[in-house]
């Protein structure tokens, strides 16, 4: 592992990043349980397992101070009327924070607090967001052509917490309606007790 300082150059429109040590290339099978249209799905697992999007990141020791950065490249496409989009997770250290830089194409982050609380941002080359200590976060290609693309920066002691967001989902969805992308509720969503 690198231990001095070390640069990582990043090419688009292919989105490929000089130096990682992790590749991950999520399919559609993978995220079943994820999209409203289970139909839609199975059909299009009938046919191949669509890759839904690959992360590049470059590890680092898991260590407070130490920090994970990388590419997510979300692809275009649809499951039904829902757009790909990726996992979504808490962190599992609570209190840590995520940056995200668009660098291509067009979408959405998709953001919920434990409380109920949730928001949707716009992504779009050149913005930056930041996504605060306790939110979850999914990211969303509103695109029907182009990959999103992203850099992203988190403390690498955050740790993932997927099986929150996998028991039902996020709160909100993003479809396309009419040729544009609409955010509705998620009819299997609800408030879960904090114990
Ligand atoms: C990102 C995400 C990446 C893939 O590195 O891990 O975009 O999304 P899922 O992890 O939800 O599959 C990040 O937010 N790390 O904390
Ligand atoms: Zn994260």
């Amino acid at each position: 592992m690198r231990q001095t300082p070390f640069l990582a150059g990043i090419r688009l429109p292919d989105a490929t990043l000089s130096v990682y040590d992790n590749h991950i290339v999520r399919t559609l099978s993978s995220m079943r349980e994820q999209y409203q249209d289970r139909r839609a799905c199975d059909a299009l697992l009938r046919d191949n397992d669509p890759v839904l999007y690959q992360v590049y990141e470059l590890r680092r020791p898991e260590l407070p101070g130490e920090m994970y950065f990388g590419l997510s490249v979300v692809h275009p496409g649809k499951v039904g009327d829902e757009y790909y989009m990726t996992k979504g997770h808490f962190h599992t250290v609570r209190d840590t924070a995520e940056v995200y830089h668009c660098l291509q194409g067009e979408g959405v982050m998709v953001m919920e607090t434990s409380e109920g609380e949730w928001a949707v941002e716009e992504l779009r080359p050149g913005r930056v967001l930041y996504v605060p200590p306790l939110w979850a976060h999914r990211s969303v290609n509103t695109s029907a052509v182009e990959d999103l693309v992203t850099l992203f920066i988190y403390p690498a002691n955050a740790g993932h917490d997927y099986g929150t967001i996998e028991r039902q989902g996020m709160r909100k969805l993003v479809v396309e309606r009419q040729a544009k992308p609409v955010i509705i509720d998620n009819p299997r969503w609800h408030l879960e007790k904090v114990d």
